[in-house]
């Protein structure tokens, strides 16, 4: 999700920093590369356009900064641009008033149901933090679609929350129930989850309207499904011109959409994308934060001129060892080591950082840095003292077997631990390359 830019932006920047200066001529065509990436992830036209102008009014006539290269900070405008489309730097962190009520709308299986578990669950979760425990009531009026309610109900029980099921199946009395109940039992929030349809239509929206009017919920939000790109706009606009919303939760970013939706959303409507959800279960759920999101849509081109130089340096055999199980898809801790080690061929971790588009600008401190490549040296004493077998199964590793390969490479058991997270998180890695088709 939200690597649109990426892709085409490991082109731009390699050829702009073959250029040496940023010049109207090589910006005019990593614009292009800009727009043909930003349609090609279904951004409206007229926004693609808009956008570009916005970089190119940036970048043109900008002094080139002498310790950064042009490519760099032509990213770097790119970003914030991309960050002041999608709802600038301060993003307010949401939260909801204690007590108010919270209508969820959308379309029919754009995940309203099951936006509002997740919801809940972020809710407790956050409040347990605090110390808190949230009162929580979940309510549906969708009598449109057979056993809604029941799911909304089998939901409750899974995220700690009351679940309430009115006697009328009509909406608008079942509403004023709903409300009877949510008033005496003291709840701190009433979550209604209401009927969506396969397209806009003008009951629905009807219904919606005498529902808002009757509960004057505190917050509305809109559940987006992101993998109807374009279409989005529409219904998001469509709701906001008859019911009106506060934000929204752009659902289904696991998919294979590419984030297209996101982009536009925010910039037509200028409301804030609340939350996303990024999978099936309950806790598929985060804050959408602009900063985040702005750096994913460009993040993959980092980790290629990592790759590209990587190329260069490593050993040919090493190489294909790698590409073999990177292509099959499995990275063994056997790989994990000669990668450490290729980042080793290549010079210290200092210099590497300097591929990372806006690393430049970080302060990273050289103690961070030096902890780093400590972490890599007892890596590699702990992979040098397991068995092949480990190796290739660390999931066999259990905590006889981590005190003894500990003792081994002269480590606490806690580095063992710390390695095997690191290496799953590369794993993530090995995903990234092969959705990018690299190996
Ligand atoms: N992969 C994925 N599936 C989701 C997400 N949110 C909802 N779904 C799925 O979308 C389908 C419709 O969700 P539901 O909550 O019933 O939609 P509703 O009709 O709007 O209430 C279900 O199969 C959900 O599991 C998400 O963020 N990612
Ligand atoms: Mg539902």
């Amino acid at each position: 999700m939200f690597d649109f830019l990426s892709r085409k932006f490991s082109e731009i920047v390699s050829k702009l920093i073959d250029g040496g200066k940023l010049t109207e001529n090589n910006i005019a065509q990593a614009l292009e590369s800009v727009r043909e990436a930003l349609l090609e992830a279904d951004v409206p036209y007229e926004l693609v356009n808009v956008f570009v102008e916005s970089v190119k009014s940036e970048a043109v006539g900008k002094k080139i900064l002498t310790n950064i290269k042009p490519g760099e900070q032509f990213v770097k405008i790119v970003y914030d641009q991309l960050q002041a489309f999608m709802g600038g730097k301060d993003n307010v962190p949401f939260t909801f008033q204690i007590p108010s009520v919270v209508m969820i709308m959308g379309l029919q299986g754009s995940g309203k149901t099951t936006s509002i578990a997740k919801i809940v669950h972020y809710v407790q979760k956050e409040a347990v933090k605090r110390g808190k425990k949230r009162n929580i009531l979940l309510a549906s009026v969708d009598y449109y679609r057979p056993a809604a309610i029941d799911q909304l109900e089998v939901l409750s029980q899974s995220v700690q929350a009351s679940f309430f099921r009115a006697s009328s199946s009509k909406p608008i009395e079942a509403v004023h129930e709903i409300m009877n109940h949510f008033k005496k039992g003291g709840y701190d929030l009433l979550f209604i989850d209401t009927a969506g349809r396969l397209h806009i239509d003008t009951h629905m929206l009807e219904e919606l309207n005498q529902i808002d009017a009757l509960v004057n919920p505190r917050h509305k939000l809109l559940v987006l499904d992101s993998m109807t790109g374009q279409e989005s706009l529409a219904v998001a606009k469509a709701f906001d011109e008859r019911v009106k919303f506060h934000g929204a939760m752009l659902t289904k970013l696991d998919s294979d959409t590419r984030g297209g939706a996101a982009f536009a959303f925010r910039y037509a409507l200028k409301k804030p994308i609340v939350f996303i959800g990024t999978g099936e279960k309950i806790d598929d759920i985060d804050l959408f934060r602009a900063d985040r999101v702005s750096g994913r849509i460009l993040g993959m081109g980092d980790v290629l001129s990592l790759v590209e130089k990587a190329e260069e340096q490593v050993k040919e055999s090493d190489k294909n060892a790698l590409e073999r199980s990177l292509r099959k898809g499995a990275l063994t801790l056997e790989d994990f080591a000669c990668q450490m080690n290729m980042v080793q061929n290549m010079g210290s971790l200092t210099n590497l950082m300097k591929y990372m588009p806006g690393m430049g600008s970080v302060d990273i401190k050289p103690e961070m840095m030096e902890r780093a490549e400590r972490e890599m040296k007892f890596f590699r004493a702990i992979i040098g003292s397991m068995t092949p077998k480990e190796r290739l199964c660390p999931q066999i590793l259990d905590s006889s077997r981590k005190k003894r390969v500990a003792k081994g490479a002269g480590v606490d058991v806690t580095m063992v631990n710390l390695l095997l997270q690191r290496f799953e998180e590369s794993k993530q890695y090995v995903k990234l390359f092969k959705k990018l088709g690299r190996f």
